[in-house]
């Protein structure tokens, strides 16, 4: 996973600005082994967390080492891939995969590892809030220090949490905090739930291949169908991997949408105030995380508009220096990709251009 053998991205006329880069508190894998070692443990923390901590594969180890990284290892690889800054968040699934106490209690302590990592290199790393959702009044508390306190100015879920989803209106206390402090939540994947994951894990598809795009894209289109934006018209979601696919699906959902309203069929689904592609417009930004694919990220421009699609690695889990050398040389005018690659995260995370830089 070195790529000595590939050319080193150049300098550019933008910033490059990866937004869904993930770290891990050394603490949070003893607080895991825990986990791992329960009689009962969550099928898809397992499959995840259970192969990372224990594979002896190239990709397990060196993932495992940058995670818990917020240093030389980390500024190295950025260094040798071209990218300026990272905006960095719990790897997933983070405290979620933990009893409420705990949660909330190691939240902080990320929070403020991360707080001091950001402090070490202020013009490389920019921090999201991580949050329980297990204790949603505690999880709005935690956003209010994360601003006020550590300077941070995005939070981070890892979608469902123990099989719940935020489409609940018990966990609407944190979008009320996230709108009031402006802070956009990036939804970042998850492995499916328990009662989801099934057919997934018995094909191997559990994971990033596919199990996350499709649990998280039923978690964001939870969300509109719910009436989050309805309440709370000025959230901001971020979702990764070309939104997991939401805006190619926009045709049909609208369509199935509208029809399902009009025929009654379900009492949940009730009428919105604008169709589902609307909040797909107006509530969400997406990131190129895991996709270097230059027709989909046209694409998703095309459905959202180019101010709200960003660039992302996913460091570490997808470091690629070819990816970056890709998406430089993608055919997209200068001023698209300075927002794409740059000013678009600037204005989303509130990031200050360096003084000496670019
Ligand atoms: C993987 C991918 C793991 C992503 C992640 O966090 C993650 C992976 C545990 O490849 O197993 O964030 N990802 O976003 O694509
Ligand atoms: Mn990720």
């Amino acid at each position: 996973m070195t790529h000595k053998n590939l050319q080193k991205p150049g300098k550019a006329p933008y910033l490059r600005i990866a937004t869904e880069e993930a770290f891990c508190p050394s603490e949070m894998l003893d607080i895991y082994r825990n986990i791992l070692k329960q009689p009962h443990v969550d099928p898809g923390f397992q499959s995840l967390m259970g192969f990372y901590m224990s594979s002896p594969s190239e990709r397990a180890q060196h993932i495992m080492r940058c995670l818990v990284d917020l240093d030389q290892v980390r500024i190295g690889h950025m260094d040798d891939a071209g990218i300026d800054m990272q905006v960095i968040a719990l790897t997933s699934p983070g405290v979620q995969a933990m009893d409420r106490d705990l949660a909330v209690s190691f939240a902080k302590v990320a929070n403020d590892e991360l707080a001091e990592g950001v402090r070490r290199h202020p013009d490389r790393f920019v921090g999201m809030i991580a949050v329980a959702p297990q204790d949603p009044a505690e999880a709005a508390k935690e956003i209010q220090r994360g601003v006020n306190e550590l300077g941070m100015n995005s939070v981070v879920i890892n979608s469902h949490t123990h099989g719940e989803y935020l489409s609940d209106q018990k966990f609407w206390e944190i979008f009320e905090a996230a709108q009031a402090h402006d802070t956009p939540i990036y939804l970042h994947p998850n492995t499916p739930p328990a009662n989801m994951i099934g057919p997934f894990l018995e094909a191997g598809l559990d994971g990033a291949v596919y199990g996350f795009g499709v649990e998280t894209g039923l978690h964001a289109l939870r969300l509109i169908t719910s009436g989050v934006f309805d309440r709370f018209p000025k959230l901001q979601i971020i979702l990764g991997h070309m939104g997991e696919a939401l805006p190619f699906w926009a045709y049909r959902l609208d369509y199935m949408h509208a029809a399902t309203v009009r025929s009654n069929r379900y009492p949940m689904v009730q009428p919105l105030k604008r169709k589902p592609s609307d909040y797909l417009r107006e509530n969400f930004h997406i990131t190129n995380s895991g996709m270097a694919w230059p027709k989909a990220i046209e694409f998703t421009q095309s459905v959202l508009s180019e101010d709200r699609v960003l660039y992302a690695m996913d460091y570490p889990y997808q470091y690629a220096i070819d990816e970056v050398n890709a998406l430089d040389g993608m055919d997209m005018n200068p001023t698209t990709k300075k927002k794409f690659f740059q000013t678009n995260a600037q204005a989303l995370f509130k990031i200050p251009t360096p003084k000496a830089g670019a």
